[in-house]
């Protein structure tokens, strides 16, 4: 398959400043005719291309006579003499025959689209990229009793009855726009509305589309809505510009959910939550996508991307912007530990593997496969440092120029950091490495005592990455502090932007017996190696200022102590005990925070910070320091747990903290072996009036072998079997859980009635779990990893995106033992040479071998 190459854009040929659409819905066939009004772009004599992957061409016309048109390679070649022309076509598609769930296709009796990138194409013939923006005017007829609503982008202009219980509705968008963000929707389906005052006064009206049965769950998706929209208004100033927000829920979908103009559309995930069916975890989710695809408006919709290499530039933005909304709603120091999480759960792998590649990539084949955590969440770290450099004021200077300035364009990332040098007058030159240059930059830091007094020493390597060999140094802003041993107390924190490969700067008015504190609140996405002794981080994990720094020292303490015993049988727990005695024990800490501070890293991040990962050695002495923890502990996880056991539920960020450090305690008890614990478990599993706690009991007994545990599994799944979405929890829980078998599990649920490789988000739940558990997917023997390659051969034939997107943890293989190794690129080889292969996983199969 074609590589495409960043460096080869060029402007488009032709642009299409109109298009009026045409549907004649059906499930089995809809028929589409398009009117693009087209004008020549620049002086050449090339004919107007248009992608185009549609089941049937009926017709094309020029200027409304018959044209000689050229149909090759999915690609289809209008001649034209003139400088502007009228091009007509209808096509015909088949939306219910659509597995991809790419362009127009149908979920539970509903129709509904999905363009970006390039589902556009497979809707009707068009120069299908980013670059090309037309105002769009639509119409579409439809059995009226299938489908009684209509939606699209834009405005309702016009609607009535047609011939044989059909109906029609025009929808006209005022905005121009790219294709990937055309949408609409035909199904049987109610709203939940509301409006919003936006801050000049208009009135906006809001609907949330989903099943009639679903529109109580809708509750939470407009609150966060509504205070997405005002955030955007008081933080950055952007107001919402059309008359209607729509927001429609859908069960089958390849992602999260999309941001198309005044029509988003969602995986139903991100839209549906009550009490009894969603846990706090959830909601979160609900609140930042929702808020995310509700920013894209601006970032993304007015100001969109020149071509997909520019992914990051509505992505890292907009993520940046929807962690910044969700700090604000709860707390800052949660969320960013949350999101350093994520980040180091799903992009320092990528980074450190086959698969990495800068935040503006290079080349693809297939554009579906960069829709990666380095696009998204490594991008949002870089807005994030530009946040951190210039200071809130200058950043916003820096935003409201980029968006006055490139309104209504198709723009790059080179366009936004231009905007950020002349709003605030610093030089980012040697920052835009971020963009180009791949792989997680290690810091090395110590404090060094020179006559003059304190200095910190600081060096910097940036590992090579696929097709970067040698790296430059990259400008790197650490937040530090110094803190006083004697009084717990720290000095002014400073920011330093580290520049060179390596460098000593003085830290004036340190104490006596200073411990450094770096990489507050994670202002650098990068590895920090410090010569910190289990002492100085036991004391910052009880005393630093910087509730992140704070996080970190614990887990830093806990990582040292579990790499130490998987190298040499076992280590020394007092100093890890202390200190989760210490945060446990401490009165003034919140304890959503506690809960994070006291859990273990996860059996993978210990993989990533060893030389060859061990996944039998990290499960056994990660679980010996638990019980270890659980057991000297015990008196104050019952403690811990009875605090909170008899809440009722509320949904506030204190009842959430409660709700968290409940049944992180309840883990530690079960940890130790008592034998009330599963009964403790299973009481909490019955008498919860809310999924959090019901699913965090399952979670908990899951691991266990007690008749309490399948008990709670067969009544978990009587009770919502019919809900999808909960139906999801009950795979992914025992997909995750740490007993022995539970490869025989995973491979039976994949062969239950109620698995389907047709639905992404059930896919997900038990496949993509499980290749996340670590010490059951890289069984020795090789079944998980054939287990993978067999789900994601099987999906492909299907849904090829969605089946790319499960390749990445076979291509950790340089990090494991020969045997591993040999296992997991023999599936790798497999794949590649399966006859028919889809170019997203041939993609990424054969870059994965490399
Ligand atoms: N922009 C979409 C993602 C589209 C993914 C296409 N493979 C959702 C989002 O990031 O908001
Ligand atoms: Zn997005």
């Amino acid at each position: 398959p074609p590589v495409i190459r960043r460096e080869d854009y060029s402007p488009p040929d032709w642009l299409v400043p109109d298009i009026s659409l045409d549907f004649r819905l059906g499930a089995e066939r809809t028929i589409v005719r398009a009117t693009l009004q087209v004008r020549r772009n620049g002086s050449h004599r090339r004919p107007l291309l248009l992608n185009s992957e549609v089941e049937a061409i009926h017709r094309v016309t020029l200027n409304g006579e018959p044209v000689n048109y050229w149909y090759e390679d999915q690609v289809l070649r209008v001649p034209i003499e003139g400088e502007s022309a009228t091009v007509e076509t209808e096509v015909r598609i088949a939306p219910r025959a659509n597995t991809q769930l790419m362009g127009l296709y149908e979920s539970n009796a509903m129709l509904c689209t999905q363009c970006e990138a390039q589902g556009f194409r497979r809707i009707t013939p068009f120069p299908d990229r980013p670059d090309v923006l037309s105002r769009y005017k639509l119409r579409m007829s439809g059995d009226k009793a299938l489908y009684p609503v209509l939606l699209a982008n834009g405005d309702l202009v016009a609607s009535g009855e047609g011939e044989g219980g059909t109906h029609w509705a025009e929808w006209h968008d005022p905005f121009p726009k790219p294709c990937y963000l055309f949408a609409m929707v035909a199904g049987d389906l109610v709203a939940n509305r509301d409006t919003f005052t936006t801050m000049s006064g208009r009135k906006v009206d809001l609907g949330i589309w989903v099943r009639a049965g679903d529109l109580p769950k809708t509750a939470h998706a407009m609150a966060s809505l509504k205070a997405a929209m005002k955030w955007d208004e008081e933080v950055y100033g952007r107001e919402y510009d059309l008359d209607i927000f729509n927001i429609v829920a859908v069960d089958d979908f390849n992602f999260g959910a999309m941001e198309n103009k005044g029509l988003n559309i969602f995986n139903s995930r991100y839209v549906l939550a009550d009490p009894d069916t969603a846990t706090d975890a959830d909601y979160d989710a609900i609140a930042g996508v929702v808020a995310h695809e509700y920013f894209h408006n601006w970032s993304g919709d007015r100001v969109t991307c020149r071509d997909w290499f520019q992914l990051s530039l509505k992505e890292g933005f907009t993520v940046f912007r929807d962690q910044s909304f969700s700090a604000d709603m709860g707390s800052h120091a949660v969320k960013r530990i949350e999101d350093v999480k994520m980040l180091r759960a799903a992009q320092f792998p990528e980074d450190a593997g086959p698969l990495a590649h800068p935040v503006r990539p290079d080349s693809y084949i297939e554009i579906s496969n960069f829709y990666t955590a380095t696009v998204y969440n490594k991008g949002a770290e870089v807005i994030r440092m530009m946040h951190t450099i210039l200071g809130p004021e200058r950043f916003r200077a820096g935003t409201d120029l980029y968006f006055s300035r490139h309104d209504g364009q198709a723009v790059t990332c080179e366009d936004f950091v231009k905007a950020m040098e002349d709003a605030s007058g610093v030089d980012l030159s040697h920052f835009r490495l971020w963009y180009s240059q791949a792989g997680t930059p290690r810091i090395k830091a110590r404090l060094v005592n020179r006559t003059e007094g304190v200095h910190v020493a600081l060096e910097q390597e940036v590992p090579p990455t696929p097709g970067q060999p040698v790296k430059q140094p990259m400008p790197i802003p650490l937040r530090i502090a110094l803190l006083d041993e004697a009084t717990g107390r720290p000095t002014d924190e400073r920011l330093i932007v580290l520049d060179k490969a390596s460098d000593e700067i003085a830290l004036d008015g340190a104490p006596a017996r200073p411990v450094l504190s770096i990489n507050r609140d994670f202002s650098a996405p990068v590895i920090v190696e410090t010569d910190r002794s289990a002492v100085d981080l036991a004391f910052l994990s009880a005393h630093d200022d910087d509730p992140f720094a704070r996080y970190e020292a614990m887990q830093q303490l806990m990582l040292d102590t579990l790499t130490a015993a998987v190298s040499t049988g076992g280590a020394d727990h007092a100093p890890v005990i202390e200190a989760v005695r210490q945060t446990l024990t401490d009165a003034n800490l919140d304890p959503a925070f506690i809960a994070e501070a006291v859990l273990l890293p996860s059996e993978s991040f210990i993989g990533d910070r060893m030389a060859v990962v061990d996944p039998e050695a990290i499960r056994a002495r990660r679980e010996a320091l638990r019980a270890d923890l659980g057991r000297t502990l015990e008196p104050l996880w019952r403690d811990a747990y009875r605090a909170h056991v008899a809440n009722r539920y509320a949904y506030n960020p204190a009842a959430k903290g409660a709700r968290r450090l409940k049944t992180i305690a309840l883990g530690y008890i079960a940890a130790t072996g008592a034998p009330d614990a599963a009964a403790l478990a299973k009481r909490q599993y019955d008498e919860s009036d809310n999924m959090t706690d019901r699913q965090g009991a399952l979670g908990v007994l899951v691991n266990g072998y007690s008749a309490e545990r399948d008990a709670a599994l067969q009544a978990f799944y009587e009770r919502y079997r019919t809900n999808g979405l909960v139906l999801d929890k009950w795979f992914t829980t025992q997909a995750l859980s740490t007993r022995d078998d539970v490869l025989d599990q995973v491979e039976a649920l994949a062969g239950h009635p109620d698995f389907t490789l047709a639905n992404p988000n059930r896919l997900r739940s038990l496949v993509a779990a499980f290749s996340v558990n670590q010490r059951a997917f890289h069984d020795a023997s090789g079944r998980g990893y054939r287990f993978l390659a067999d789900m994601i051969l099987a999906e492909d034939k299907l849904n090829p995106q969605t089946a790319a997107k499960l390749v990445p943890p076979l291509g950790r293989w340089r990090r494991f033992d020969e045997g591993r190794a040999a296992l997991m690129r023999a599936e790798l080889e497999r794949m590649v040479a399966t006859p028919g292969l889809s170019k997203d996983v041939f993609e990424q199969a054969s870059k994965s071998l490399a």
